[in-house]
C-alpha cells in the first residue's frame, strides 16, 4: 500500500518555534517515525513538505492512480486553498485531513477548512502523535474501505 503524507507551509519549522502549540519534535523525526512504523504495517510512505500551494496540488495529482491514501496537513492552506480542495476532489483513494492542534480551539480564521468537505476523516488536536496514530489506523481503514 502506497501512502502520501503531505505537509504544507511552515511545518518545516516544527520543533524550532511555538513549542507550546506544536511541540518540540521536528518534521524530519515525525517522517522517520511514520516511515518506520508504516513499514511494519506494509505501508510504503512518502513523507513530503512544501511551502508552495502548486507543489502540493502537483503531489495530489501524481497520487491519482498511484497511491492508496493521502494524509494531508495543509497547514495554513487548509483555510484558504480552493486549488487544494479541487485537487483532493479528483483523488478517489482514502483521504485524511490531519492537524497537530485543534484549529477550532484557536482563532476564528482557522475554523473553516477547504479540506474537510473532500476527505473521509479528520484528525486534529492529538499533537504530533496524530501522525503515527493515523499510520496505525490506515491498514484497517484501507482493508475495511466500505465506500467502494
Ligand atoms: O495544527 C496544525 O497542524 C495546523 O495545520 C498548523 C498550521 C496552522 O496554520 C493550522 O491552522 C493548523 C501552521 C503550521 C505552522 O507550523 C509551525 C510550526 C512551528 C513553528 C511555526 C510554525
Amino acid at each position: 500500500m502506497k501512502v502520501l503524507i503531505i505537509n504544507g507551509p511552515n511545518l518545516n519549522l516544527l520543533g524550532t518555534r511555538e513549542p507550546e502549540i506544536y511541540g518540540t519534535v521536528t518534521l524530519d523525526e515525525i517522517g522517520d517515525r511514520c516511515r518506520t512504523l508504516g513499514a511494519e504495517y506494509g505501508l510504503d510512505i512518502d513523507f513530503l513538505q512544501s511551502n508552495f500551494e502548486g507543489q502540493i496540488v502537483e503531489w495530489i495529482q501524481v497520487a491519482i492512480g498511484s497511491a492508496d491514501a493521502i494524509v494531508i496537513n495543509a497547514a495554513a492552506y487548509t483555510h484558504t486553498s480552493v486549488a487544494i480542495h479541487d485537487a483532493l476532489k479528483s483523488y478517489h483513494g482514502y483521504k485524511i485531513e490531519l492537524h497537530i492542534s485543534n484549529p477550532h480551539l484557536r482563532e476564528s480564521f482557522r475554523h473553516n477548512s477547504f479540506v474537510s468537505p473532500v476527505v473521509d476523516a479528520v484528525v486534529a488536536g492529538f499533537g504530533v502523535n496524530g501522525y503515527t496514530h493515523v499510520v496505525e489506523l490506515l491498514p484497517r481503514l484501507l482493508g475495511d474501505d466500505q465506500r467502494a
